[in-house]
């Protein structure tokens, strides 16, 4: 671990632009990322906070291909909605660039052409699926089969989604291309390979042994396994239409792997940075007194913590990322997120929905990190981390020292009389908050670190509940001065410590405090808690009180109980296959069917039975009887007045002594109920089955 390093450089994870961002990416990656990179230049620190869009990859041509549009359509779609919502809710990368502009794929080229000119890659042909009808190799998303362990016949190419098997696409039984339908053929294809198993043993050394300490268990021990199964080749190319070109003779139509160009993208967004602030990029790569540390989530550990350092590696000239902290995954309300069943609160859809509350999720996120293991992010527990400690703790706190000091002073911070003994052990605990803040979130514990950030406010509200100035006030104003000083003090802490987790909080109250944000002070203001000096002090003018953090109400939980309820409810209907079609029938089958359209004008429960009812129809021919077994899904009141799709002619038979003659139609909705046909009736999907 490198200490007092020169500069650092902060990566977080660069998001595919097949999708907007939800809350599982910003509690893994985005939200702590931006704690790290803001403390560091609260502390004075040379930060590069670098992200950018990930525009590559099968991802983006699957997109394409279902949304019936191109893959360039498709990235300027997601990286316009991503690097909008990204600054709305304050993440401050320096710089958030794309992998489709022409400073990446220099970049990424160059990479490649100089491990391929140091003869770092291994050439191997291999046969691979190709789709005749579409002239195309088929990635393993384009490919579907029957999996060889469980005989599920919808597997995927790289993946059974029934019983977890990766595997590879030449596996599948009867593969199918999903782009034709057709069976693809076997091809001969060249491929260039990166032979991680040569760096086995540098692996070993610089994480096994050097990082056993200082690297989060979850991240050592995923390194740990793949490293001893054995690492094997892996290739660095693809025969896709759409990423960067090969740029090597013999490789054309050839895509560079976009986990190959991807982590790359960290280097050309650094490039594009230091190019905009006049600055030279190359240090923050390459001098080892540089701090690398990419924040990611769980699923990306084996491309940060043996691809891309292996690749580093084989250029010789970079530096190893310090560490990786990656986190476990969040759910939603018990479930997994998931982009395709619309399982999420997307970022974009949020900031809509709670103007003006992006820290009361930045809040919500970082104390319910799954920074150990998986969590869950719950509505309830939202609005209650919201109105039960955002709101009662700090807000109240701040609320009561502003209004206090404009009722006694006019807003004016008073001088302070001599300090009781309880003023300089609540000064004195006050000034040792900052290293405790600052050792949490270097070792990257960030709901540590915001915890004990809330225990300032805990201690200011204490520190008045205990002092009770608004007694005070009458019989000893003078000691009533040195109170409040003291719980300024710990206010205007707040508006500093609190600017990692909360950056538009701590705006406004320095707003509220009237701490310049350009002052000298502002600036050292972390040290300056630390050594026990003032942020404010006597005769300074502060301003009103404003609400810091507003009320979440029931009513805006439970709209967004109701859209995930909406996203299930859909999700239903498209698990719910259709019937396969029946045996043919003639025209003459068909004209031998008689329906009409008819009324229920009576109802009634057969006796004894639980699930007829006996009806009587009027079908425009007459008033006939049908007995229906619809008793279990309606009562005789609901029906009557029902107009209905009747089979007349169906041969009569008789139910429990009573004749019916005829049928009344009827299908199943998407959840399973069963509904008069009627095809605009609720929830009834195409395909459903008229019986
Ligand atoms: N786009 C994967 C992901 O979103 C990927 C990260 C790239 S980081 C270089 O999970
Ligand atoms: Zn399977």
């Amino acid at each position: 671990m490198l200490e007092n390093p020169k500069r650092y450089t902060i990566t977080a994870a660069l998001p595919y632009t097949n999708g907007p961002i939800h809350i599982g990416h910003l509690a893994g990656v985005y939200v702590p990322a931006d704690i790290y990179a803001r403390y560091l230049r609260l502390q004075g620190k040379d930060v590069a906070y670098i992200c950018g869009s990930d525009e590559h990859g099968v991802a983006i041509s699957m997109k394409a291909k279902k949304e019936g549009i191109t893959p360039q359509e498709v990235i300027d779609k997601y990286d316009g909605i991503i690097r909008k919502s990204f600054e709305d809710f304050g993440i401050s990368f320096d710089n958030y660039s794309r992998t489709s502009r022409k400073i990446h794929h220099d970049t990424a080229s160059a990479f490649f052409r100089k491990l391929y000119e140091d003869g770092k890659f291994i050439e191997e042909t291999t046969e691979q699926l190709y789709d005749e009808k579409a002239n195309q190799f088929l990635a393993d998303r384009f490919v579907t089969g029957t999996c060889p362990k469980c005989g599920n016949e919808e597997a995927y190419g790289d993946q059974c989604e029934k019983c977890g098997t990766s595997l590879n696409a030449t596996d599948l039984i009867n593969p199918k291309s999903t782009i034709t339908g057709t069976k693809p053929v076997l091809k001969a294809t060249k491929h260039w390979f990166l032979p991680l198993n040569e760096y086995d043993a540098f692996l070993k050394e610089w994480i096994l042994e050097g990082h056993k300490n200082d690297w989060k268990a979850n991240v050592y021990g995923q390194v740990k396994s793949w490293v001893d199964a054995g690492l094997e080749p892996r290739a660095v190319t693809r025969d896709l239409d759409w990423g960067i070109d090969v740029p090597v003779e013999g490789a054309e139509g050839k895509k560079l792997y976009v986990w190959f160009d991807a982590p790359i993208g960290y280097i050309s967004s650094t490039k594009e940075w230091a190019a905009r602030e006049g600055k030279d990029w190359e240090p923050y790569w390459k001098d080892q007194d540089t701090k690398l540390v990419h924040f990611i989530g769980k699923d990306n550990i084996v491309f940060h913590c043996i691809i891309f350092p292996a690749m580093l590696k084989a250029h010789r000239d970079y530096i190893l990322p310090d560490n990786v902290p990656a986190n476990e995954f969040l759910n939603l309300e018990g479930n997994k997120l998931s982009t395709s069943k619309n399982w999420a609160v997307w970022l974009h859809e949020y900031l809509e929905d709670f103007p003006g509350k992006e820290d009361a999720l930045r809040y919500a996120l970082t104390a319910n990190a799954p920074e150990t293991k998986d969590n869950d992010f719950t509505w309830k527990d939202f609005q209650a981390r919201n109105n039960n400690e955002l709101a009662a703790i700090f807000g109240n706190f701040i609320n009561r020292v502003v209004v206090l000091t404009n009722k006694y002073y006019d807003g004016i911070i008073p001088t302070p009389n001599e300090f009781s003994d309880v003023d300089e052990q609540t000064l004195a605990e006050l000034k040792a908050y900052p290293a405790v803040i600052a050792s949490s979130i270097e070792r990257y514990r960030f709901r540590e670190a915001l915890g004990e950030m809330m225990n300032v406010a805990r201690l200011g509200n204490k520190y008045l509940a205990d002092e009770e100035p608004w007694k005070m006030i009458k019989e000893n104003p003078e000691r009533v001065k040195t109170q409040m000083y003291v719980a300024l003090q710990i206010a205007s802490a707040l508006a500093v410590l609190s600017e990692p987790f909360l950056p538009f909080t701590s705006e406004k109250l320095k707003r509220i405090l009237v701490i310049s944000n350009e002052s000298e002070k502002s600036h050292n203001a972390w040290k300056m808690i630390e050594e026990g000096k003032e942020i404010i002090s006597p005769n300074h003018q502060i301003g009103q009180a404003e609400i810091l953090f507003a009320q979440v109400e029931d009513t805006e939980i439970q709209k967004q109980l109701d859209k995930l309820e909406a996203s299930k409810k859909a999700n239903k209907a498209a698990s719910m296959s259709a019937e396969p079609q029946k045996d043919v029938a003639t025209f003459d089958d068909f004209t031998k069917l008689d329906l009409r359209v008819g009324t229920i004008i009576e109802a009634e429960k057969m006796p004894k039975a639980n699930k007829l009812l006996v009806l009587k129809v009027d079908t425009g021919i007459d008033v006939r009887t049908i007995v229906s077994g619809i008793a279990e899904h309606f009562s005789p009141e609901e029906v009557v007045g029902k107009r209905v799709t009747v089979l007349v002619n169906l041969a009569p038979r008789a139910l429990r002594g009573v004749e019916s003659a005829g049928m009344i139609l009827m299908t199943n909705n998407a959840e399973g109920k069963l509904v008069f046909v009627n095809p605009d009736a609720e929830g009834v999907l195409n395909g459903a089955t008229i019986s």
